[in-house]
Formats: structure tokens, sequence, C-alpha cells
């Protein structure tokens, strides 16, 4: 296959662990320029001094916190500054937070999704698509999910994120329509990263039980279908790629060879 990231600028939010990182190693090795962005500086330096050891390409990475908006901007400006233009956005910052019934669910919870999921990523975009208008290209690749697709008990919130980062996506390519820049999405079912331990709030026996008994995506797998978008010819735009464990067929349809996990308990991913 053609090598047509080589030498592109690619800027990843949420880049410090998880689909994020494993972009960041994937769109290394293929001899891209990085700036890499969350909110833990130190697992980016980190992640910046490995990768760029390996791979010889430029890395830049920045403190981020997607909710920020002040911050988002200063980001940018600082990018401009730095004559780091991105030629392609992944959108990845993204989380869940708690799983309970909406009747009694947790404010917080709601807060910290929907400023990240929704209104973080319209934070980057607002600051960045510009950016790529101006330079008469660009690619943008929003991180979805197979929850944005099928609601699940408990999901509420989160599902509510994602669905609207599906409807942002086709928002976005539409009002692009007439520039160069494309637009696409990437919709992972269940993908072994720290997700599921951000979701249960740093329980990570409860995190090890939700992928126990079937074999779930890994970010590697999500950054696989990622560098595939990104690396299409500039005329084809890949809108879409929905991608789930073999043995996901849908939220509901898991087939485990074990039925221990507390959202199968309450129907989520029951087979
Ligand atoms: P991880 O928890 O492993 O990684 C999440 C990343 O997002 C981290 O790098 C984290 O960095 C960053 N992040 C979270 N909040 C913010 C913020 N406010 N500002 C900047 N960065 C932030 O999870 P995944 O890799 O699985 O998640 C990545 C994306 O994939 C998310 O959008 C998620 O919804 C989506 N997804 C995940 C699936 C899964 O099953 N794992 C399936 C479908 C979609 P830091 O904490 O350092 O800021
Ligand atoms: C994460 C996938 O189905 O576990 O977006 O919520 S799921």
């Amino acid at each position: 296959m053609e090598n047509r990231i080589q030498g592109k600028v690619i800027l990843i939010t949420g880049a410090s662990a998880g689909i994020g990182k494993a972009c960041a190693e994937k769109l290394a090795a293929s001899g891209a320029s990085l700036i890499l962005a969350a909110r833990r500086l130190d697992r980016l330096h980190n992640i910046r001094q490995e990768l760029s050891e390996r791979y010889r390409v430029a890395i830049d990475v920045f403190t981020l916190d997607v909710r920020d908006r002040t911050a988002v901007e200063t980001f940018s400006r600082q990018l401009k500054d730095q004559d780091l233009i991105p030629d392609i956005l992944i959108n990845n910052a993204g989380l869940a937070s708690g799983l309970d019934p909406l009747q009694s669910g947790n404010f917080e919870d709601w807060d910290r999704m929907i400023d990240t999921n929704i209104k973080g990523l319209l934070n980057v975009s607002r600051f960045i698509i510009p950016m790529m208008v101006e330079a008469g290209h660009g690619h943008v690749v929003n991180v979805g999910s197979l929850a944005g697709y099928q609601v699940y008990p408990k999901g509420n919130v989160y599902n509510a994120t994602k669905f609207a980062v599906r409807a942002l996506s086709e928002g976005m390519n539409i009002d692009l329509a007439g520039t160069a820049i494309r637009v696409s999405m990437v919709c992972p079912g269940a993908a072994n990263t720290e997700f599921s331990e951000v979701r249960f709030h740093g329980d990570r026996e409860a995190a090890k039980k939700f992928y126990e008994g079937f074999t779930p995506l890994s970010a590697e797998d999500v950054a696989e279908a990622i560098f595939f978008i990104i690396n299409a010819p500039a005329h084809v735009n890949i809108q879409n790629i929905l991608l789930t464990p073999t043995a996901q067929r849908n939220v509901y349809c898991v087939d485990r060879t074990t039925n221990t996990n507390p959202h199968a308990r309450h129907g989520h991913n029951e087979v």
C-alpha cells in the first residue's frame, strides 16, 4: 500500500493512552510529524522520547484539556506561531464516566462527558479547521463509537455524546463542502484500553471484568482503521468505519464464554 502519511503533520488529541497513543505509534512508524496533546504531559514526554528515538520523526507535545476553550485557543495560536499547521486532526480525546441509570445519574459525570466528548471536540475543531481552510487542505477524523448507534442500559449520556459526534461529523462534512477538507469518523466497539478503568472511576477489577470472556479490539486495531482512512488518496473520503470485535455483533450481542460481566448481568452486552 502506498504511504501517503509520510511527512504529514498530524495532531492527535488524547494521545497519552489507548487509541490516541496507538495512533501516535502507527503514524510515527509511517513517517508523520506528530503533535500530541492530552492533560498528562509526563506521559506525552515519555511517548515522544520513545517514538522519536525509534522512528526519527518530529514530535511536539502539549498539555491540553480540550474542555478549556481558552486553553484550546492559546494552543492553536502556539501551533500557528510555530508553523505547525496540522494536515490531519484526530479528535480522539474522550471518555465515559460512570454507568448509572439516568434517573440517578451523577451530574459531575454528565458534565465531564458532555464537556469532553462534545464541547471538547467542538473546541478543537473550531480552532484547528480554520487553519486547514486557510491552507487549502486537511482531514479531520472524529472518534465516535458503536455507542453512537445503539443505546444500552445506563449508557444514556455517554451514548448521547457519541450520537452527537456522529451528527457533528456529518455537519462538519457538509459545512466544509466546496473545500478540499475531508471529515471522517471511526466508530469502534469494545476496545481494551484505559477506557473502562476511567468509566468505573479507577475500579480496575470492574474494568477487567468488562473484557472477560471475549477478545476485544485493541487500541492498535483502531489505529489501523484510522491509518486506512487517512492514507486514502485526496479525492477519496472514507466517511466512516464501524469496527467491532468479531465476538461483538452489536452492543447487546457479545459472544462471551463467561457471563461474569457486570454490564451483562444488567443487560448491556448480554447475548
Ligand atoms: P483511554 O482512557 O485509554 O484514553 C483516553 C484519552 O483521552 C487519554 O489520552 C486521555 O488523556 C484523553 N483525554 C480525556 N479527557 C481529556 C481532556 N479533557 N482533554 C484532553 N485529553 C483528554 O480511552 P480510549 O483510548 O479507549 O478512548 C479514546 C476515544 O475512543 C474516546 O473518544 C472514546 O470515547 C473512544 N472509544 C473508545 C472505545 C473503547 O471501547 N475503548 C470504543 C469506542 C470509542 P489525559 O487523561 O492525559 O488527558
Ligand atoms: C465505547 C464502546 O460499547 O463499551 O465507546 O460503550 S462501549
